[in-house]
């Protein structure tokens, strides 16, 4: 155990936030909403005569008497059960740390699987569920098992495409108590015992994916969230069960959360959320060991066999003087299958410095850099199953990073915002020298720095902050992002550039106003057109009254409004405090313009 205080901690009540600039302030009325995908696992898992296994329909009743996961005071005041407002199997944490309620709705998938069971059908069957109710909420946790949680983590990453919100995978783990003979199910954990876990880890999954907007598919374990693609497994009975050797993690959940802002992945696209589902399935896992047979390796690369991955030794290296083998790699590669180079080791990228390590290469396999064989096969079957691309462009497309699954050696001398001479006079002039207080400087100056350059649509000024490391997805005292700034001002060029500078749609300021809630407000309309494109949606919270503003709208006569408000997707039919809906409210204040635009509109 030793885990749950700190978690507790960030649940107990009102402190500032440890790095105002980058987190999103929590809104008005700071509520989140975040989807539990159950799938299985050993977190909601119960005795059975063969040992433990999943069991329907019993984890939300159980979490229903968990203090920690469930305020049912809170429930009882707001009629939780019976609110139209949420659906069934709706439960809400107690106020965090930030002020903010989390509700959070179970929705089981059938069968419940032990993750050894799963299959590419399985990873589909999340991501649709993930699409069809994308607009609704705010962030998704996936409960999982945890024997093939890397797999499905690195496979959602890629499925998912065009993520603009956080997606958590976690479970719970076995546990040896003590040297003993124990029986095997005996070691495991689920949620409903003592000595347990999943509620930590459940806990501080929806604190992560309510709380905060990081657009990648996650894995939140042990206290610790790291990106989806870049774990492994490494320990099959301890808590700390996860690594991520080549990446640190996104966030740590000690007494306070940190969000390593610098490592989280960036939106850069102007395109709206989509799941790819058809992953192909003619891939495979070839490891090579001292004395591998050609025959082995010839049977492995049999049609319909389409891609593998094969795990070599060290830096890459596969033995160079085995002519027999490379011929049979040689005829793989002819007959188009596509070989990924990864290193059987735990830490460490495949590199070219061996002669042994470039005969692979020579041989037509591609070096997978530091990308773990879970992340490398699944990136194999996503990239195999784009019909539309030609043999040479998957290729290309596998040696290229596309969620973050592997680093990317930057090419020249990358100079860090620590080595700004802005930064260093300030630092100088207040005396510090330290890295950590370095840091914390620039972390304050950033984000006013930032929304002052998208205030004045100064492109240039921002790319500069961008290319010393600035991160422009970060919010300045008020939680409002350049993006926020950039759609209020109606700079469209430059919400185009923050859109494919890795800065969120999804960021609310602390009044709870989106990028496009501030579009609306100032009537632009090609700024709003864009962030639809990019998905930006008006969320159940937007348009709690939103009848009554489009009535208001209405009997101004006030026509841009209306129209700034239907084309970020307002129902214009929504009615308003007294029941009567624009058409009404048109028809008896007797505004010709709006009632033409409302009757074109219906
Ligand atoms: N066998 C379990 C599973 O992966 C292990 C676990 O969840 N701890 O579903």
């Amino acid at each position: 155990a030793g885990q749950p205080r700190s978690l507790l901690r960030a649940l107990a009540g009102p402190r500032p936030q440890e790095r105002p600039g980058c987190a999103p302030a929590p809104s008005a009325k700071a509520e989140a909403r975040v989807l539990v995908v159950n799938t299985g696992g050993t977190i909601g898992m119960v005795q059975d005569a063969k040992g433990l296994a999943p069991e329907a329909n019993k984890l939300v009743n159980s979490l229903k008497t968990m203090p920690m996961l469930h305020d049912e005071a809170y429930a009882r005041e707001t009629k939780l059960s019976n609110s139209h407002e949420f659906p069934e199997n709706t439960l809400v944490l107690p106020l965090s740390k930030q002020n903010k309620r989390i509700f959070y709705t179970i929705l089981e998938l059938s069968p419940l699987l032990d993750s050894s069971n799963m299959t590419p059908d399985d990873w589909a069957k999340i991501a649709k569920k993930l699409e069809e109710h994308y607009e609704k909420y705010d962030g998704f946790v996936i409960l999982h098992g945890t024997d093939t949680m890397a797999y499905t983590a690195s496979a959602l990453s890629f499925m998912c495409e065009n993520l603009g919100k956080t997606i958590v995978l976690t479970g719970s783990q076995a546990l040896h108590k003590g040297q003993g003979v124990i029986p095997v199910f005996a070691l495991q954990v689920p949620i409903y015992e003592l000595q347990n876990d999943g509620r930590d880890n459940l806990l501080g999954a929806l604190l992560m994916a309510g709380q905060f907007v990081i657009p990648e598919v996650c894995l939140y374990f042990y206290n610790k969230l790291y990106r989806g693609n870049r774990v492994t497994k490494v320990d099959a009975g301890s808590f700390n069960a996860f690594s991520s050797p080549n990446l640190p993690p996104l966030a740590n959940a000690e007494v306070d959360i940190t969000i390593n802002w610098e490592t989280v992945w960036r939106a850069n696209t102007k395109k709206k959320f989509r799941v790819h589902t058809n992953m192909n399935r003619n891939v495979g896992l070839l490891r090579i060991f001292p004395g591998i047979t050609a025959a082995a390796v010839k049977a492995f690369l049999q049609p319909p066999i389409e891609g593998i991955v094969l795990e070599t030794y060290g830096s890459g290296n596969a033995p160079d003087q085995r002519e027999d083998l490379l011929e049979e790699l040689r005829k793989a590669a002819e007959r188009k299958v596509v070989i990924l180079n990864c290193t059987q080791c735990l830490r460490g990228a495949v590199k070219t410095v061996y002669a042994t390590g470039q005969t692979l290469a020579d041989a037509g396999v591609i070096p997978g850099g530091d990308m773990t064989p879970e992340a490398a096969l699944t990136k194999l079957s996503y990239t195999l199953s784009k019909g539309n691309l030609s043999w040479e462009e998957k290729r290309q497309m596998l040696s290229e990073n596309l969620r973050g699954e592997m680093t990317v050696v930057p090419t020249g001398a990358k100079i860090s915002l620590r080595d700004s001479k802005f930064i260093q006079v300030i630092a100088k002039s207040l005396s510090i020298s330290s890295k950590e207080e370095l840091e914390a400087v620039r972390d304050a100056l950033i984000p006013p720095l930032a929304c002052a350059a998208a205030k004045l649509g100064d492109i240039d000024a921002l790319r500069a902050i961008a290319e010393m490391g600035g991160n422009l997805s970060c919010g300045d005292y008020d939680g409002r992002t350049p993006l926020h700034i950039a759609a209020s001002e109606g700079h469209l060029p430059l919400v185009e550039y923050l859109l494919t500078s890795g800065a969120t749609v999804y960021a609310r300021d602390r009044y709870g106003s989106t990028p496009l809630m501030d579009a609306i407000k100032f009537r632009h309309i090609p700024v709003i057109n864009l962030l639809r494109e990019t998905g930006a949606h008006l969320s159940s919270h937007d348009l709690e009254d939103v009848g009554t503003i489009l009535c208001s709208l209405t009997a101004k006569g006030d026509v841009d409004g209306l129209y700034a408000w239907y084309l970020a997707g307002a129902d214009l039919e929504q009615t308003g405090y007294d029941g009567r809906n624009p058409l009404q409210v048109a028809e008896a204040t007797g505004q010709k313009e709006v009632l033409d635009f409302l009757k074109q509109k219906r």
